[in-house]
């Protein structure tokens, strides 16, 4: 595959990416029941065009980083899944402003998601591994994890809470961006919520940090920053296509190879800056 210019790079994904969420007037979504469950406000207006935005990967190698002020110095942040804050402030900060979760944590984990205060601080997101290029009804009628009772769960518990469900065709879209500029065929499985979460972020913000996606020099096989869970597998990737992931968060990266060395930090164009 030809490797596209940094800059064709980015109006690819700013053309053809659909950052929308679920809105009560898609297909299976559109009963009365749903369009009480859904927010009402589209997640645009609620965020609003947001500046200079931090996403925090939830590596082991975020461990004694230190970022925790610099993170928190962004207008936003965007976390992951389980990613603690409480604890670990120095480390990662303190600011939730989006926090992308994977359907089979609120299926599997329902009780812990439903109860624990962490999920309740900004807008929550939630995404669910569709079957390749399959529209809202095909995956509606076969989600990878039945994560819609545990959704609707939260919402009634949480219901001032601003908590969408990502649009099921963004995920393969940015497969294809992937797989069209990577050498070596990706395995057919959707990317990891990091990626999903920076392609957010680049859509919402102006100007997005990214921290220790692409491992700084605390690379580490301790999976997450707060966890000892041992798992070379974490950072390399095994069911999403992670290395091909950060090979083109690498190419895109406006920011300087020491400032990965030192800080783990890659600075991303927002979307909306360019210039198609
Ligand atoms: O581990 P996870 O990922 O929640 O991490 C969030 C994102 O951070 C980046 N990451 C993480 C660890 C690491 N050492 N290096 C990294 O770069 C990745 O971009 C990752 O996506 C997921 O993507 O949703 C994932 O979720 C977990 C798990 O489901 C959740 O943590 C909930 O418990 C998956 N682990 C398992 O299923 C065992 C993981 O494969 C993907």
């Amino acid at each position: 595959a030809a490797k596209l210019s940094p800059e064709k790079l980015l109006c690819q994904l700013r053309e053809r990416l659909n950052f929308q969420m679920i809105q009560s007037s898609d297909g299976p979504f559109n009963t009365s029941e749903w369009k009480a469950y859904l927010p009402r406000r589209n997640i645009s207006m609620e965020l609003g065009q947001l500046g200079q935005c931090a996403v925090v990967s939830s590596a082991g190698s975020m461990k004694s980083s230190h970022l925790g002020p610099e993170i928190d110095s962004h207008d936003a942040v965007l976390r992951f899944n389980g990613a603690p804050t409480k604890g670990f402030q120095a480390d990662v900060g303190d600011k939730t402003t989006i926090r992308l979760i994977n359907s089979q944590l609120i299926t599997v984990e329902e009780q812990k998601v439903v109860t624990d205060p962490q999920y309740n601080t900004g807008t929550l997101i939630v995404w669910d591994p569709a079957p390749y290029h399959a529209n809202i009804h095909e995956w509606y009628r076969k989600p990878d994890y039945n994560f819609f009772n545990s959704y609707k769960h939260y919402r009634n518990r949480h219901p001032e809470q601003p908590f969408y469900i990502l649009n099921p065709y963004m995920q393969w879209q940015l497969w294809d961006i992937l797989q069209e500029n990577s050498p070596e065929d990706i395995q057919p499985n959707p990317p990891s919520s990091g990626m999903l979460g920076i392609v957010l972020m680049m859509h919402f913000c102006d100007k997005v940090d990214v921290y220790e996606f692409l491992p700084s020099k605390r690379q580490t096989d301790i999976c997450h920053y707060f966890q000892k869970f041992f798992d070379q597998a974490c950072t390399m990737g095994a069911y999403h296509p992670l290395l091909f992931e950060k090979n083109m968060v690498k190419h895109l990266n406006q920011g300087t190879d020491e400032a990965i060395y030192t800080l783990g930090k890659v600075t991303l164009k927002g979307l909306r800056n360019v210039q198609c």
